[in-house]
């Protein structure tokens, strides 16, 4: 028997039996306060990149550089979602989702993103959003930053890699609190800084798309995310939070990471792992400092918190923002097959296929992409375990087709694959709420098919479909439908299907 597939059939025959006695799991089987909601992220889906005072941004001037997105695209346009929000937000209200998690463009706020002079047409944007949301019922949850970087904090300063940026990024998450947090009760300071800091300037296939000096600067660029997102949080907690009364996290990605045998050297290889994505945020938040492991392989290269930054950062944050997607099995490897110095660093190899064609789970279209619901249920736990049970929501969970203009319109509309993903994920979170973890809200990635970074339009990971050669217009695919039957089988609101 091949490494890792033995355990993996065992978990997946354990899985089996607990997903049997889930099939006909609705709305109902999950707490009643337990938010579920849909998100979408400024970039992949405004569009009007140069209206009503928007500066350009660091994905501005990264889509529109030859060769950084697949498909040549752009997200000028995106989904129009600038001026299509009204019809949007019906649509979320109409298959009866209670929240939208959506993020600010810091440069429709401030467009050179100095801070220096507010841009209001930015802010009543913003406003017409929340308010149209409000009135339906449906709770904004906000994302100050969604890797959309004013294009100027670049040029003028080289962006996360210059702690002055801590300052900028201070005076924007303050405007935004004291201009919609009379009405946003739940923030989010930062999407995934993980991202940022490994594909921005590591493997360079996010924005700014750097690799030249890959050895320091993710780690300092962590560090700036880390210090900016603890600074916004103690402004909102000392000034905002008690008059507002709302919540405030961080949203970081984490795969699961299950270890390929129980050899110890395996098992602290996926201890690794884990640590270089989720410790790598979550330790200094709850217990100062980065993951010993991440020490140990990386020794000087690795920023150090003074005193007060430390204090800064301890519990700062009223529950974690967790965007899962996918999982690997991991083993020790010192000759690392990877292509990419960052998995070289943690000696750590992943594995999703086999030899012989056998995959972790079914595949999406994007090739990083399995569908492994167990692995849900998994990192929920390991969360709760080694955090002491904080306050989680899913921020992101979803799963994408490949764009395809051969294949009959029906069947792109009729998405069985993501019914399935949905339908197992789900069942594994209800599993680790079953279990004792904190899970209080789960939001699906995404709305609609919109802007996939580097992939631009070739991949559609939305519950609605946009068709991009008619006038973007919205067309709601099987698994909306699946949503709206959940939600409904509770006697939910909003359900009239036309
Ligand atoms: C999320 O990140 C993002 O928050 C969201 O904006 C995005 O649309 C969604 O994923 C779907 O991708 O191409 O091999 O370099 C999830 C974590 C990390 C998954 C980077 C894709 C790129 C791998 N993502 N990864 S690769």
């Amino acid at each position: 028997m091949v490494e890792g597939l033995e355990k993996k059939r065992k978990i997946e025959e354990e899985w089996s039996s607990i997903y049997a006695s889930k099939q006909s799991l609705t709305r109902a089987d999950f707490p009643p306060d337990f938010t579920f909601g849909v998100a979408t992220a400024a970039f992949q889906v405004e569009g009007a990149c140069d209206e009503d005072g928007r500066g350009p941004s660091i994905w501005d001037a990264f889509s529109h550089a030859p060769g950084n997105i697949c498909d040549g695209s752009n997200a000028d346009v995106a989904v129009d979602q600038y001026h299509r929000y009204k019809e949007d937000i019906e649509l979320i209200a109409k298959l009866g989702f209670g929240a939208y998690r959506f993020s600010i463009s810091w440069s429709r706020i401030f467009p050179d993103g100095l801070g220096t002079k507010v841009n209001i047409e930015g802010i009543r944007h913003y406003n017409n959003v929340i308010n149209e949301l409000l009135d339906k019922d449906i709770q904004p949850y906000v994302t100050l930053y969604h890797w959309d970087l004013p294009l100027n904090l670049l040029e003028s300063m080289g962006g996360w890699v210059n702690e002055h940026i801590l300052k900028y990024f201070a005076i924007y998450a303050e405007t935004c609190f004291s201009s919609f947090g009379d009405r946003v009760k739940n923030w989010i300071t930062i999407n995934e800084p993980l991202q940022t800091a490994v594909n921005g300037y590591y493997t360079g296939v996010y924005a700014p798309g750097r690799r030249e000096h890959s050895s320091n600067e993710p780690y300092l660029v962590a560090h700036h995310q880390l210090l900016a997102h603890a600074e916004a949080v103690s402004i909102y907690n000392k000034k905002y939070k008690d008059k507002q009364g709302g919540q405030i996290g961080l949203v970081v990605d984490c795969e699961w990471s299950e270890a390929m045998s129980d050899r110890l050297e395996d098992r602290n290889a996926t201890t690794r792992r884990l640590d270089f994505q989720l410790g790598w945020f979550l330790d200094p938040i709850y217990f100062g400092d980065y993951p010993e492991t991440m020490h140990e392989k990386l020794g000087d290269r690795l920023p150090k918190f003074s005193e007060r930054h430390k204090e800064l950062l301890k519990n700062s944050v009223d529950f974690i923002g967790l965007n899962h997607y996918t999982t690997r099995f991991v083993c020790h490897a010192t000759d690392n097959r990877e292509d990419n110095d960052f998995y070289r660093v943690q000696e750590v190899e992943r594995i999703a296929e086999w030899e012989g064609g056998e995959t972790i789970g079914e595949k999406a279209a994007s090739p990083w992409l399995y569908m492994v619901p167990w692995g849900v249920w998994k990192v929920l736990n390991y969360i709760s375990m080694r955090y002491n049970n904080p306050p989680v929501y899913i921020t992101e969970n979803g799963m994408d087709d490949e764009e395809d203009d051969t294949s009959p319109f029906h069947q792109m509309l009729d998405d069985k694959l993501r019914v399935s993903y949905y339908k197992g994920y789900l069942a594994a979170v209800h599993q680790a709420i079953k279990d004792g973890a904190n899970v209080r809200g789960y939001f699906a990635w995404s709305l609609l098919d919109n802007f996939e970074w580097h992939l631009g339009y070739t991949k559609r990971f939305g519950l609605i479909y946009v068709d991009y050669k008619n006038g973007l217009t919205r067309h709601l695919k099987s698994s909306a439908y699946w949503f709206l039957r959940f939600f409904k089988a509770e006697g939910g609101k909003n359900l009239k299907l036309d």
